[in-house]
């Protein structure tokens, strides 16, 4: 208290003596790495393979990371510095030890180390598997914001769930059919996380909830589930930050039920054992579509209370009123999967720490920031109000009277208006009545953001409207999606990121941190010697990408061809089926063509990967008639060198750091107005590849930046789409009419081409009768723009190249820095804070 520091036990010298410091030469490393597989492992140089050589590796690595996340806490702990919490049901992280070593900066060192030990670290880098906690683009998001944070300096923690299997591995069965097998990610030991059984948090569900006046209640009964923290470590590029992504596992309370075990009821003793591990083992399958199920809502409400436990125990520390919570803490819903933390909050305001109804909502107003990431119906979450009165008793109470509070504001702006209460009200009425999560995200936060410009403004225009109103614009803001530069340029496309830092003469630390500095390779467009060096990385990517290509599927693909990649989630909005579409019609025309003609068509592979939900019927129908057709075309010797197709199954983040870096046209091509962002796009061109795209999410934004001579835009726009949708409903034209080069497409599928045409018939249905997604209506265009592809890469490969370096040079805006830098200043007020050593 009188700022002299005591050490707290024991000899403090002895204690300095033995703690360990940050590597520096390669013997250090050698030392730790021969220690963990003496010791650790129990194994010896007789007996180690590359997995174990791997663990011995990646436990030396967490040692390193260790003694800088101590350093970074306890700085945060001294100091007090306003925190930012990012809430996310989905961290899709990928491979850490790659990206471990290159951000502290001793890749070179461990390379040397393995070295001398008998291993080549890019193998054991391939040992590693990847964390496949999140979905696509929403988890992706989340685990380049936690880079960024930590690379800016911020004081940012992530809070998610330990789900003991990620997203599911995909298999190709013989009919071509996606197969799903669970992925046990941690049957293997996970030396990348820290288990702390100390910090533990009892979460209710179920029970009763009675009220006891002034707003409060007594929430007793159910059942009670123990959360523990895991923590991952999360290293900035090049700073001493290692922040914290926090990760729940639930256990049971109590060991088992002693009583109904002495009583001989051994299935009931274990009973509840067994509910509560139900509850974090597995992450649910869908992208950008709600499932109303009750293990979901509980997976939701045990994270999020338990998150704010360990926050508000935090928060305790510095000792200052309820008042200042806001100025401590902000906390940011990644959608609305973490909304029921905001009634979770309420509660434990109002209910456990006496604090008044109208305080503790002030309070939570400023604390809470929504982002949504998409305005597709079927995946706005709602929730039956029987199933959260069962599950969540007490927080339905304070949902209702959030609502009543709102209603009657509403009422005072708007009266007599019936209209617009029923369609603002946080509850849908109908049998059953729904939560409607985002209006409760939208009025429980400071701030509302969409990913992308296009989808800020349809958010405000469309399923947030009225809010707009009643709140004022000035709530509703737009920040665009980033990627992190490290993992997306310099680690998975090193040769490039090299011969950037060599061109625009800055070091890796400061232009990799800084993206906008690429604009200095602009002139290097002009400079032929340049030119030749960057086309011969990207052939050396697809070469790599080639290798990969043949030893997994056995397809022979030339790297001289135009790589063409679509990498994401199967969904009819993201219309890979577009895609396959126009690879049946190009297929057709080749065929039509005499062998002379055809020796002088470009060759193309055209690459699809991607999982569909495995309850998504249409997405997996489209998978087995993209394999299929494959197999058709690759089969055709008239089609050799020509035009190969290509479905690469299991698609990962791992799988995307090979192929984007090898990609010259990449497709990002949903209805307008459908794809909130996308960062994909964002990756292929910052790595080279250029866009064919719709004008849609963020893709607008990326030729704004790069100009859009330099993207290959195709499409109806975002307005007209409401139109011909209902054109299609009410003044169906036949296909035939609408694109005679489509119908010939769709007969060829229906006359058994690609197989039994009655399996793809509800397939071809939904395109010839329904048609929601526009298929039809961007057909054509989508053609014309594809030989705009084809024209621009053969006849001028030079400028093709300059293309692509402009575009590169042109990519600093989409760096999370930026993005993450945007949330810190704008919406949660924190600052930078460096840790010193
Ligand atoms: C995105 C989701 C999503 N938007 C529900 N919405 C989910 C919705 O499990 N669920 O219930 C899971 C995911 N994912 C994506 O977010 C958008 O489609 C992309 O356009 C965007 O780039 C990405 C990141 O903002």
């Amino acid at each position: 208290k009188d700022g002299k520091e005591i050490w707290p036990r024991g000899d403090e010298k002895t204690w300095k003596a033995g703690m360990r410091g940050i590597p520096n030469t390669v013997s250090d490393i050698t030392n730790a790495i021969v220690y963990h597989v003496q010791s650790t492992l129990a194994r010896q140089a007789y007996n180690l393979d590359n997995l174990g050589a791997y663990q011995a590796v990646a436990l030396s690595v967490r040692d390193d990371l260790i003694v800088k996340w101590n350093e970074t806490q306890m700085q945060y702990t001294r100091k007090q510095p306003k925190r930012a919490y990012y809430l996310s049901l989905e961290f899709l992280m990928g491979r850490t030890l790659d990206n471990a070593l290159l951000n502290l900066g001793l890749k070179q060192q461990y390379k040397a180390a393995t070295h001398k030990l008998g291993f080549n670290l890019e193998d054991l880098i391939d040992a590693e598997r990847d964390a496949a906690l999140g979905n696509g683009g929403l988890g992706r998001l989340a685990a380049c914001y936690l880079d960024s944070g930590a690379t800016m300096e911020l004081p940012l923690w992530g809070y998610g769930l330990r789900y003991h299997y990620g997203l599911f591995a995909q298999h190709i069965a013989p009919d071509g059919s996606q197969l799903e097998a669970p992925d046990p990610w941690l049957d293997t030991d996970n030396p990348w996380e820290i288990p702390r059984q100390d910090v533990t948090y009892d979460v209710r569900f179920y029970g009763h909830a009675e009220r006891i006046g002034n707003g409060k209640a007594v929430w007793t009964g159910g059942q009670e589930v123990l959360a523990v923290a895991y923590d991952v470590p999360i290293p900035g590029y090049s700073t001493n930050t290692v922040n914290n992504l926090r990760l729940w596992d639930a256990k049971p309370k109590r060991g088992f039920d002693l009583n109904s075990f002495n009583a001989g009821d051994y299935d009931r003793a274990i009973q509840e054992n067994s509910s509560a591990e139900t509850l974090t083992r597995v992450l649910y399958p869908n992208d950008n579509h709600m499932l109303g199920k009750e293990l979901r809502l509980k997976q939701q409400a045990f994270w999020c209370a338990a998150s704010l436990s360990d926050i508000i125990r935090r928060f305790k520390q510095v000792e200052k009123p309820w008042s200042e919570f806001p100025e401590y803490v902000s906390i940011q819903l990644n959608d609305t999967h973490p909304t029921i933390a905001i009634p979770e909050l309420m509660r434990m305001l109002v209910d456990e720490e006496d604090v008044p109804w109208g305080d503790a909502w002030a309070i939570t107003t400023k604390t809470f920031f929504y982002t949504n990431h998409t305005v597709l119906p079927e995946a706005l979450e709602k929730w039956p109000v029987p199933l959260m009165e069962h599950v969540l008793p007490r927080h339905l109470q304070i949902i209702y009277d959030i609502n009543m509070a709102f209603l009657q504001a509403v009422e005072r702006k708007w009266p007599n208006d019936r209209e617009r209460l029923a369609r603002m009200s946080l509850i849908q009425e109908g049998e059953p009545k729904y939560v409607r999560m985002a209006f409760l995200a939208t009025i429980g936060s400071a701030k509302v953001n969409g990913v992308a410009e296009l989808h800020s403004h349809l958010v405000r225009e469309t399923i947030l409207r009225d809010f707009v109103d009643f709140f004022g614009k000035s709530k509703f803001a737009n920040v665009t999606n980033g990627v992190t530069p490290r993992r997306w340029l310099d680690q998975c496309n090193p040769g490039l990121s090299n011969l950037i830092t060599d061109a625009i003469q800055k070091p890796k630390a400061v232009w990799l941190k800084d993206l906008t500095l690429l604009k200095a390779l602009e002139p290097f467009a002009e400079d032929s010697v340049f030119l030749k060096k960057w086309a011969l990385i990207k052939h050396n990517n697809k070469k790599h990408l080639a290798d990969y290509i043949k030893t997994h599927l056995g397809i022979t693909v030339n790297p001289q061809s135009l790589f063409d990649i679509q990498i994401k989630r199967i969904h009819e909005y993201k219309r890979q089926s577009l895609n396959l579409l126009g690879v049946i019609h190009r297929y057709l025309t080749l065929k039509a063509m005499t062998s002379t003609e055809r020796k002088k068509v470009n060759p193309r592979v055209v690459i699809f990967g991607g999982k569909a939900a495995p309850g998504y019927f249409m997405a997996k129908l489209l998978i087995r008639l993209i394999v299929n057709t494959a197999r058709t075309i690759n089969a055709d010797a008239d089609m050799k060198d020509i035009l190969t197709v290509v479905f690469v199954p299991d698609y990962s983040v791992s799988l995307a750091e090979i192929l984007i870096p090898a990609s010259d046209i990449s497709q990002h091509i949903s209805t307008a107005g459908t794809e909130a962002s996308g960062t994909s796009n964002m990756k292929f061109c910052l790595n080279g590849g250029l866009l064919l795209g719709t004008v849609d999410g963020a893709n607008i934004e990326i030729a704004e930046e790069v100009d859009s001579n330099n993207v290959f835009f195709f499409g109806h726009l975002t307005d007209a789409v409401e139109d011909l949708r209902h054109q299609h409903k009410y003044h169906p034209i036949p296909v035939e009419e609408r694109s005679p080069a489509l119908a010939a497409v769709l007969k060829e599928i229906e006359e058994g081409r690609f197989g039994d045409p009655t399996i793809y018939q509800p397939f071809v249905d939904t395109i010839r009768l329904s048609d929601y997604y526009l298929v039809t209506d961007d057909f054509d265009s989508y053609v014309e723009a594809n030989k705009m592809v084809d024209d621009a890469y053969v006849k001028d490969p030079e400028e093709w190249t300059k293309k692509t370096i402009l575009t590169v040079s042109r990519m600093g805006k989409f760096s999370s820095d930026r993005a993450i830098m945007t949330y810190a200043e704008e919406f949660w007020n924190i600052e930078q804070f460096a840790i010193k050593f």
